[in-house]
């Protein structure tokens, strides 16, 4: 048998126990559902196209007498199985799902598995870009505020693996894909930060994905709404209460910016909480994150004052706007976390100096014109490398200089030919990593040390 078709069963299996869940999926994913059923006496099966899923040791350590499945040939669904759980990255057109659904079996995520044993309150994020940053402030902004959070799904630690910490609340970032695998989730408060043009070659297009990101308003006690992007809020089920933010002035109980003799200040309707200014990170976008995650822990009913005195704290997460060096006089910057046109866009909105832009990867079927659009009329030339460095060459042709390289290495090595004093060298890709190397992590930790290397 090949590797492509391999059934492996446990060799430490002594009584056969036949499997009644079928997880399909073997990434953290289906790790952390071994470790959930396990816990629960329960046997399951494994399946993944992949012919080394990177979850199978851990699925094994937690679940020796798990049925493993592994390649493209996966089989019908045993007769015994009686639920299906599918993880994010699970193609939903799979045959083997299409019979699972004809059985009329119950198929959830690992998100519904969360939701029916959790006793905490939810706190749902979700949007195009931001989510990570601002679950990360909210926790650092609900600590702050006396209460305990246990953080995770699409960002860190997977959401079955955090029903074994007691918290107050728990903080979810939720992706397109594990919304639209999921049931309503009845968070306490939900967000979609903002919405622009990401993963369409998996969702197909724009309205689809709007739907996926949508759902997160269906059961929400309490929605979190953004005011500069008003198409948003059609989304949020009628009758939900609303809390609002945006770079605005903020009506009574909503949360903006409000203009005072000291400079800008983040306000809640008239009660100024902290000034613009002692924010440490970079952007309006930041800005914008910092509103967001304050009206969320606002409809938790968490102290207003103390969350945003934490966000003073709040240095923000490597590879987004990291001031990696200063060498040669530029400010080289790793924003390798910028996966999609509109946070590169973002990014580079928020660098005032000439700029050398590092980008390329895989484009995930999007176009690169607002990208262009941002480029146009600025000192900027951009060094592509990457699956579809050519086609972005093609549709960024007269925005700015262009140059074609093949691998992150040498755009540093050029960019450090290019740089005088006074550049910023940023690293925003506007594609996913993943054409190249295993996530942004690992291309944003190769920029860093090539720019530390070739500099020195
Ligand atoms: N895959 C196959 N065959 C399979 C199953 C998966 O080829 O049978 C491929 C998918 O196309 C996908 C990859 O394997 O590209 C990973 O899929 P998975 O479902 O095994 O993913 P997990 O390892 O379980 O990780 C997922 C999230 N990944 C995705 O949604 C792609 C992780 O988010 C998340 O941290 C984890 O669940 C725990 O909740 C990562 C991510 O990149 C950080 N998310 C995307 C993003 O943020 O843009 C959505
Ligand atoms: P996500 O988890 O949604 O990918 P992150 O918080 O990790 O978002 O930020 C990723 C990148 O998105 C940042 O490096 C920045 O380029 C951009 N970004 C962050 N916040 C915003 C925002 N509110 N609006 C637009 N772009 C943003």
């Amino acid at each position: 048998m090949t590797m492509s078709a391999m059934k492996i069963d446990s060799p430490t299996r002594g009584i056969s126990v036949e499997p009644t869940v079928l997880v399909m999926g073997m990434g953290l994913t289906g790790a952390s559902c071994a470790r959930f059923f396990a816990g629960r006496g329960i046997v399951a099966e494994f399946i993944d196209t992949r012919p080394e899923p990177p979850g199978m040791n851990a699925i094994l350590d937690a679940m020796p007498d798990a049925r493993i499945q592994v390649g493209e040939q996966c089989s019908a669904v045993r007769p015994t199985i009686e639920q299906i759980v599918i993880s994010p990255g699970f193609d939903l057109d799979a045959s083997v799902l299409g019979e699972a659904r004809g059985r009329g079996l119950d198929i959830v995520s690992d998100i519904d598995l969360f939701v029916g044993e959790c006793t905490a309150p939810i706190i749902a994020i979700t949007g195009s870009n931001g989510k990570s940053t601002v679950t990360s402030m909210l926790d650092e902004a609900l600590s702050a505020a006396g209460l305990s959070t246990a953080v995770g799904a699409n960002l860190g630690t997977p959401a079955l693996d955090l029903l074994d910490h007691d918290t107050d609340v728990f903080v979810l970032e939720l992706s397109s894909f594990q919304l639209e695998r999921s049931r309503a989730v009845p968070a306490t408060a939900a967000v979609i930060l903002n919405l622009s043009p990401d993963h369409l070659d998996q969702h197909g297009d724009m309205s689809a994905y709007r739907m996926a990101k949508a759902r997160i308003y269906s059961d929400c006690k309490h929605a979190v709404v953004n005011r500069d992007e008003p198409d948003l809020a059609s989304l949020v089920m009628q009758g939900t209460p609303v809390t609002t933010f945006g770079l605005d002035q903020p009506m009574t109980g909503q949360l903006g910016i409000r203009q005072t003799a000291r400079g800008e200040c983040i306000a809640c309707g008239e009660d100024l909480l902290i000034s613009v200014d002692e924010l440490p990170l970079i952007g309006r976008h930041n800005l914008s994150n910092s509103l967001a995650a304050l009206a969320l822990g606002a409809a938790l009913g968490a102290n207003l004052n103390s969350m945003a005195q934490a966000l003073k704290r709040f240095s923000g997460l490597p590879h987004r706007m990291q001031v990696v060096s200063t060498a040669a006089g530029a400010k080289w910057i790793n924003d390798s976390k910028a996966t999609n046109v509109a946070a590169a866009v973002t990014s580079l909105a928020s660098i005032e100096d000439p700029v050398v832009l590092i980008a390329g990867g895989d484009a995930k079927g999007v176009t690169f014109a607002a990208l262009a659009t941002e480029l146009e009329g600025r000192s900027c030339t951009a060094i592509l490398f990457g699956q579809d460095a050519r086609r972005m060459a093609r549709e960024l042709a007269g925005s700015c200089e262009l140059q074609v390289v093949t691998d992150i290495r040498e755009a540093v090595d050029k960019a450090l030919h290019i740089v005088v004093p006074g550049t910023t060298v940023l690293l925003a890709p506007a594609c996913s990593s993943l054409d190249m190397f295993s996530n942004f992590a690992e291309r944003g930790d190769l920029f860093t040390a090539a720019v530390r290397e070739l500099a020195q």
